[in-house]
């Protein structure tokens, strides 16, 4: 991502929206490791902290609040849509868990995404196979979540989520991409 770890605001920026919101520790812990924050992440969820259970825009960085899931795609969306009509270059990134793409808003964002040609926006399927008490309906078959963000017009890839080389050649692409693009992130 290119961005300003100094300017939050930055309008020609990169933007990162963590729709699985209740992985807010690790943003505020990569906020607080590139400087871009000060707060001490140990202050995290307590009562005088900004540092929430899940991302609120009291920290700054934060543009939608996140957590009720199924619906940051939505947001990233109209986000990549006012940066393409405004003529800004920054591109969008949207992190979903695999239990929240059962919901439908989900599919509805990805529509939206690909019928106004939103080649600015990026979301990764986090594919760890669980959602909140158990199994996902498609646990490990990533091809499934694959065939249907292509079925919404959307360009694809599939990655080990821990292989960094492969992460950064499929950012690549979604960079270079004509249409929205999906990375499902499995293993
Ligand atoms: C609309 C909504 N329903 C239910 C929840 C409760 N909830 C919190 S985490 C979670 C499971 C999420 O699973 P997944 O999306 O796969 O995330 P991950 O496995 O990456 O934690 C659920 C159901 C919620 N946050 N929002
Ligand atoms: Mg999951």
């Amino acid at each position: 991502m290119r961005w300003d770890p100094r300017d939050p605001s930055g309008r020609r920026a990169d933007i990162f929206v963590l729709s699985k919101g209740h992985a807010a520790p690790i943003l505020w812990a990569a906020l607080h490791e590139a400087g871009a924050i000060e707060d001490d992440p140990m202050t995290l969820r307590r009562f005088d902290s900004r540092l929430e259970g899940h991302p609120t825009p009291l920290v700054p960085w934060v543009r939608v609040a996140t957590g009720s899931l199924g619906q940051g795609l939505s947001a990233a969306a109209g986000m990549a849509w006012a940066r393409k009509l405004d003529g800004e270059p920054g591109r969008v990134y949207v992190l979903l868990g695999d239990g929240e793409v059962a919901e439908g808003s989900v599919w509805e964002a990805a529509e939206f995404a690909s019928c106004n040609g939103l080649a600015n926006l990026c979301a990764v399927i986090d594919l760890n196979r669980l959602g909140q008490s158990g199994p996902t309906m498609h646990q490990h078959h990533a091809e499934v979540y694959e065939r249907r963000l292509q079925a919404f017009g959307w360009d694809t890839a599939v990655v080990d989520g821990h292989d960094l080389a492969a992460l950064q050649e499929a950012f690549a692409r979604a960079r270079r991409a004509s249409r929205p693009f999906g990375i499902v992130a499995s293993r």
